[in-house]
């Protein structure tokens, strides 16, 4: 079942500043096999455009803010994420869109797998398709 979610984090601090932990099982629900992080991201870019057949992620926009849109084949919702101790979870069949980026965004992605171009649904149609077959 296709679903995202967005997870608030603890943040934890003292006089030196902030800390967040990201652990399997506490506040991540899958075991991270890769991570990568987007950054100077130009002005008015959008990137995505594709769902996952399986993979899982959890995306922070670590510095900055974006917007993620969300397609389950039915809906789309817009998403902002703007504070590190914030993660969106996208588990499944999800289109997905960002955009509005700011100059400093960083945002970091944790994956359930590792790399799998095969994994990637990048046609929208192909897309609904699937969606209707999941359902
Ligand atoms: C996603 C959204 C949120 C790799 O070689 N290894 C990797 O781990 C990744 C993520 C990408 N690449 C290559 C594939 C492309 O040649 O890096 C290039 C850019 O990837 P892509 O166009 O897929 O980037 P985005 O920003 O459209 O999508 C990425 C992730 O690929 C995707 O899984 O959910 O961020």
């Amino acid at each position: 079942m296709a679903k995202y979610k967005l997870i608030n984090f603890k943040t934890l601090g003292d006089e030196r500043g902030s800390l967040i932990a990201i652990e399997k099982g506490y506040n991540a629900p899958f075991g991270i096999k890769r991570v990568y992080y987007i950054f100077d991201t130009k002005k008015g870019v959008e990137r995505g455009f594709h769902a996952h057949i399986s993979l899982k992620q959890i995306a922070i926009a670590v510095k900055g803010s974006c917007t993620f849109v969300l397609d389950n084949g039915k809906q789309r919702e817009e998403i902002q994420l703007t504070s590190p101790n914030q993660g969106l979870l996208i588990d499944g069949l999800i289109w997905r869109e960002m955009k509005y980026f700011s100059d400093d965004c960083v945002l970091v992605v944790l994956a359930s797998e590792y790399y799998d171009e095969s994994d990637y649904i990048r046609n929208y149609d192909k897309f609904l398709e699937m969606v209707k077959d999941d359902s």
